[in-house]
């Protein structure tokens, strides 16, 4: 069924929270106001403007950094429960080191967090979206084992100022993108290139500095104040391209060896990599010669002290992809892709008008994947920390509206049909904004953000309507009718 079920009647439970999220360097602007110093993101866009689709920069954005009372009022608008937004490490650290601490930085998240107070709406932080120092990309960046300590440092000074309000803690978004397509690739700043190598030196610090901050949160800080923190991981489906059996095992096998390469080490009963990886990897790496594997080792002891390290599954999602083995060697050599040797496409039937051009409308896939995480993970609680859709912008957002409804309805068919435990859901995004590589040109705001006007105007969309309704009776509204599919047919 290709809607994640018929329409229902199915309510969201009364504890499930709802909320919207955002990232810092995507809304805030003053790129180089107040003491911060340049990102990875700064310094990609600044020296190379054309690896943006409208040669835009983050400079300004919707200059949240000034107008940030606005988006609490948006916030309150929308009536969710909570507000998901990101902490830019350069603006706290502008060295990337704990010596010198800015404090009009820290200000500024602390005047955001009152706001939020104020009006009982919960803050959820993520520790780390893709704004590295440049600072410390000049030293190796993830690849540098000694960024265990530092981004640990980063994170104590955020929990020391805010772990008394703040509650949810994200300690990286996305690591995938972070690895594999900045690390590996050309995809994300730094845009390394340096695959088969870095995205797995990344991949390593990067999970060992996760269980670093999670053991420091657990020691220190939930003692004194409670809350929670995890991981926000992405993933797409993955359904067999046909019903062969070699089809179904790359599916099997693009799951486990994407999301699972980070989900497996922290959320899995035995920990560790998955068996799968690091048996190709090792396999590969001999036959190329190297003297060890490219995928470092895990000592037992790592493995326990990663293993467990979070209180939910953060899941982004937003698309499917159709999976076969490959026949012959894809990808560079070395690199993931070479190494797991799987392609994925996607069925041109499905809808597919976004800006994005990735996004295709398969709401059935988030269903399945809400249960295979909760199959594979222990029935972990599962927090989805980020799902939504992109259009050229316009308030009468027709197609965001459909999208909303359709994987809503998966979600409530995952909650009370498959028992996934679900506890929690945020539209990405708030409002428009500077979407990486797309630079203005892909909108997923539910708020309008009039990027000419000098005020950065923000108009509700007719997808934050709907998503008042929902948030509000805790359910889809009556209208709404399968027939809307339509809406995305070219
Ligand atoms: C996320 N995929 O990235 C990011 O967390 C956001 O900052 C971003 O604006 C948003 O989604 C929209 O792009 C993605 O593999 C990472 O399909 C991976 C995928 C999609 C989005």
């Amino acid at each position: 069924n290709f809607s994640g079920g018929a329409k229902s009647n199915y309510t969201f439970p009364k504890e499930f929270l709802f909320g919207v999220s955002t990232a810092a360097i995507q809304i805030e602007g003053a790129w180089n106001e107040d003491g911060k110093s340049p990102s990875i993101w700064d310094q990609l866009v600044h020296s190379n403007p054309t690896f943006v689709r409208d040669r835009s920069t983050p400079n300004v954005a919707a200059n949240s950094y000034h107008l940030y009372k606005r988006d609490v009022q948006m916030v309150r608008e929308l009536g969710v429960d909570i507000y998901r937004f990101s902490i830019s490490w350069p603006r706290i650290l502008p060295n990337g080191l704990a010596n010198s601490v800015n404090t009009l930085g820290l200000q500024y998240y602390r005047n955001l967090i009152n706001e939020l107070e104020r009006y009982n709406i919960t803050p959820m932080v993520t520790i780390y979206h893709w704004d590295l120092p440049q600072k410390l990309q000049d030293i190796g960046g993830w690849t540098n084992a000694h960024i265990i300590d530092y981004y640990t440092d980063y994170a104590n000074i955020l929990f020391e100022n805010f772990a008394d309000k703040v509650k949810y803690w994200v300690t990286f978004n996305e690591p995938m993108q972070t690895c594999i397509e900045g690390y590996g690739g050309t995809y994300r700043a730094p845009a390394l290139n340096r695959h088969g190598i870095a995205e797995y030196l990344c991949t390593h610090n990067l999970l060992k500095a996760h269980a670093s901050v999670y053991h420091l949160f657990n020691r220190q800080y939930r003692p004194l104040y409670g809350g929670k923190i995890g991981l926000a991981l992405d993933s797409n489906w993955a359904e067999p391209r046909s019903n062969s059996s070699s089809d179904r095992q790359a599916a099997q096998l693009y799951l486990r060896t994407h999301m699972g390469l980070y989900a497996n080490p922290v959320y899995s009963a035995e920990g560790n990599y998955p068996p799968e990886i690091i048996k190709l990897v090792d396999e590969k790496s001999r036959q190329q010669n190297y003297s060890q594997s490219r995928l470092p080792k895990f000592t037992p002891e790592e493995v326990e002290y990663i293993r467990g390290t979070a209180d939910f599954f953060g899941l982004n999602h937003y698309t499917t992809y159709l999976l076969s083995m490959a026949t012959k060697p894809v990808g560079q050599i070395p690199s993931h892709e070479n190494d797991v040797g799987i392609v994925r496409v996607q069925d041109p039937t499905w809808p597919s008008m976004s800006s994005s051009s990735w996004l295709k409308v398969v709401p059935f896939g988030f269903r399945k994947l809400l249960h295979w995480i909760s199959k594979s993970y222990n029935n972990i609680p599962i927090i989805v920390t980020e799902n939504g859709y992109a259009d050229y912008s316009g308030v009468h957002d027709k197609a965001r509206v459909s999208y909303y409804n359709h994987y809503l309805n998966a979600l409530l068919h995952a909650i009370h049909e498959d028992r996934s435990n679900v506890q929690g859901y945020f539209a990405w995004s708030l409002m428009d904004n500077w979407e990486w590589d797309d630079g203005y040109v892909s909108r997923f705001g539910l708020y309008l953000v009039d990027f000419e006007s000098p005020n950065k105007t923000r108009t509700a969309k007719d997808s934050a309507r709907l998503y008042t309704r929902v948030v509000a009776t805790r359910g889809l509204p009556a209208d709404y009718d399968a027939a809307d599919y339509t809406a995305f047919s070219g």
